[in-house]
């Protein structure tokens, strides 16, 4: 059975990073090994006075201990991250644990919709932007990858614009750029470059005119437990943008009361029978 260790927080309630990574990598028939980040009590998307505990310091212990155990990853999958001082002991995490065979997957989450979330800067960005150098495949969203980039956002990039920018991502590393949240007209998908390759893939499903939070953690969590089980870039995305939509749909009719995440759990058999 293949491996993970995702590196991300825990919101206790919100499903979003660790509570939807540990179950969905888990269906995927791939065994969850996690570093949490730190302990919140909602995500930062649209609750009020959450509390939050950094776990900062307890990560290089745990990783020194699992370095004597000799433990094996054949995934890395990083969320996300709260502060510089984290993206710094990750990249020593990912200098310690990579492996020839090891695949390294960084959501490098900060925003959404043309906007930073709570907590983050630039100064931020630009030390993600270093982090990802070392990845083999990142999967940042339209605002991610502008803010990467240090480019202005929009809400109307070409396709043409959005290859050029997975393009330059894959320039500083990574050997797969996977671009989240590309909205046409009716439909929502996903533009991504292979550098070895040199070619790109584009997968569209229909567009639910709803937003929800947590949907980038799904997408991250079936994308990079495919990879590590040898399913092609192409097929990750296909049954990761596939597994996304169906969750926004068994939320959507619901989403007063469910409106802070995706109600993954009733898809799961569907995901299961995808990945095995
Ligand atoms: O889904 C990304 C995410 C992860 N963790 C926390 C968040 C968010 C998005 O808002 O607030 C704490």
């Amino acid at each position: 059975m293949k491996r993970i260790v995702t590196i991300q927080d825990i919101s206790c309630f919100g499903k979003c990073s660790l509570t939807v990574a540990l179950p969905v990598i888990s269906a995927c028939g791939v065994e969850a090994c996690p570093i949490p980040t730190a302990v919140l009590s909602t995500h930062t998307g649209g609750f009020e006075g959450f509390t939050i505990h950094d776990l900062t310091k307890e990560i290089s212990p745990i990783a020194e201990h699992w370095k004597k155990l000799n433990i094996h990853f054949d995934g890395i999958y990083t969320g996300y991250l709260g502060s510089a001082e984290q993206l710094n002991i990750v990249s020593d995490f990912i200098d310690n644990f990579k492996k020839r065979d090891t695949i390294v997957f960084i959501d490098p989450v900060m925003g959404d919709h043309g906007r930073l979330y709570a907590g983050f800067d630039e100064g931020f960005a630009e030390k993600m932007a270093s982090l990802i150098t070392k990845a083999d495949v990142i999967a940042p969203n339209i605002t991610e990858a502008c803010y990467l980039l240090k480019i202005k956002y929009r809400d109307d990039f070409t396709d043409d614009e959005i290859k050029e920018m997975a393009k330059k991502l894959a320039s500083s590393g990574a050997q797969t750029v996977i671009i989240t949240g590309v909205r046409r007209m009716d439909k929502l998908g996903v533009i991504a470059y292979e550098k070895a390759k040199d070619s790109f893939i584009e997968y569209y499903r229909e567009r639910i005119h709803d937003t929800f939070h947590g949907t980038g953690d799904v997408f991250a969590s079936v994308c990079s437990s495919a990879l590590v089980k040898g399913f092609s870039v192409e097929k990750s995305i296909e049954i990761a943008t596939d597994f996304v939509v169906e969750c926004i749909l068994a939320t959507a009719e619901d989403k007063e009361n469910h409106w802070y995440s995706v109600k993954f759990e009733k898809c799961i058999d569907s995901l299961v029978k995808r990945m095995f």
